[in-house]
């Protein structure tokens, strides 16, 4: 296929893309038919059987796509993208027999993450964090959730949500960040975790809401993370103070921390390789997403699978997300998390599909993405330089992207 010259468009902000076949929601094998797609500034105008533009389109520049295979832009809707420093010893020293609870005690794990990260400089998250995300973006991604929860202090959760705004301006990509201040017990508090609390509550959450950093709140609900008497103090001050919920939850075990984000309007419960029938029950009657991290499952080893027959049973909405993290989840590619969700948890590929656009909006609530081709809806979309909409899972990071569009205009292109 020849590279997209620059992308004209009439003075009026209209282009009609030629010649395309978008993977349909729900596509199972078998060949997607052609269309055309007509965007008007920042959204799709009209999406139909070619040569039936609508009036107002028939003169305006028009790019032939060839037949190409296109989706929604794909949305990462979780990711501890910055961090300082990375955990590649404890890797190694695991391998090596050591356990986790072990490494923890020798002051790594989550804590020598908190370290690094609070001895980085902003520059240098930033640094680091924009090459991650340049390796997202070069995989069609157009929207992304990035959380705190590696600095536990006002200082370094600031220095975090600033550091995710200022990837949101230095690239052409939406960023929804999320407070993350119960994460973990800083070292500064062992034995106190009460009072941490009221620290996230009482001055971390107001103060960074107030300077305008926080869009959503999450908590790590775990054995090892926080209780749920903990976790619904942070709940109830973040949706006190409008703010949307979500929660890490039945990762390791199951404690019943769905139940409690259901109670308070959560948008997701993500991991959930713990969730029973109940659970899942109640995550419908609440309208949450279901956030799947396979590639946390993967690089833990885990043998227990998220309930995923249960979930699409009961009508839950699935999402897939990179969980990118420097302890459980070292990765900057979606397209692979799409291929171990099916491999691993047996997701479709449409299913897959799904979990990376429509469904992961879903999950970040309002933001300003659908992932979704429709009329009205941003004009957000990634053009394939692939066959079969199944290679957009089959593949094992071996981005086929040739080029994304996030509000009408070409913000990546492979080989540029
Ligand atoms: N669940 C996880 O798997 C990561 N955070 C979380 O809440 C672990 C983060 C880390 O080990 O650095
Ligand atoms: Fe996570």
């Amino acid at each position: 296929m020849p590279p997209v010259q620059e992308i004209r468009r009439s003075s009026s902000g209209r282009v009609l893309w030629k010649n395309l076949r978008p993977v349909p929601a729900g596509w199972r094998s078998g060949p997607v038919p052609v269309c055309d797609l007509a965007v008007d500034g920042e959204r799709i105008a009209w999406l139909g059987s070619a040569s039936q533009a609508p009036a107002g389109f028939q003169d305006v520049p028009q790019h032939d796509l060839g037949g190409a295979l296109v989706t929604p832009g794909l949305i990462d809707c979780h990711t501890h993208l910055i961090h300082g420093g990375q955990r590649a010893d404890e890797f190694a020293l695991r391998l090596e027999g050591a356990s986790y609870e072990e490494i923890a005690r020798q002051g790594g794990g989550i804590v020598s993450s908190v370290r690094a990260t609070r001895a980085a400089d902003e520059d240098t998250l930033f640094r680091q964090a924009l090459t991650r995300l340049d390796a997202l973006r070069a995989e069609g991604v157009t929207a992304i959730e990035i959380k705190s929860g590696y600095g536990l202090d006002l200082e370094t959760e600031r220095k975090m949500l600033r550091v995710a705004r200022r990837l949101g301006q230095a690239r052409p990509v939406t960023v929804r960040t999320t407070f993350l201040g119960a994460h973990a017990l800083p070292p500064e508090y062992a034995g106190r975790a009460d009072d941490y609390i009221d620290l996230v509550c009482g001055t971390l959450l107001p103060t960074l809401h107030d300077e305008g950093l926080v869009d959503a709140v999450d908590v790590f609900c775990e054995g090892i993370g926080f209780s749920l008497a903990q976790s619904e103090r942070v709940l109830r001050s973040a949706t006190q103070r409008g703010l949307p919920v979500k929660m890490h939850a039945e990762q390791l075990s199951l404690l019943g921390g769905t139940a409690l984000a259901a109670r308070y309007g959560a948008l997701s419960a993500d991991h959930l390789e713990w969730l029973d029938e109940a659970g899942v029950r109640t995550m419908r009657q609440a309208g949450m997403v279901a956030v799947l991290l396979p590639g946390a499952y993967y690089f833990l080893r885990e043998t227990r699978v998220p309930p995923v027959d249960l979930l699409r049973r009961h009508g839950v909405p699935m999402a897939v997300a990179t969980d990118c993290n420097p302890g459980t989840s070292p990765t900057a590619s979606l397209l692979l998390m799409m291929n171990m969700a099916c491999t691993l948890f047996r997701l479709t590929v449409a299913e897959a599909l799904d979990g990376v656009t429509r469904h992961a909006a879903d999950a970040l609530g309002d933001a300003g993405v659908s992932g979704r081709l429709a009329v009205g809806h941003p004009a957000d979309f990634v053009v394939w330089e692939i066959d079969s909409p199944a290679e957009l899972a089959y593949w094992m990071a071996l981005p086929r992207c040739r080029f994304a569009v996030r509000q009408g205009r070409i913000v990546f292109q492979s080989g540029r």
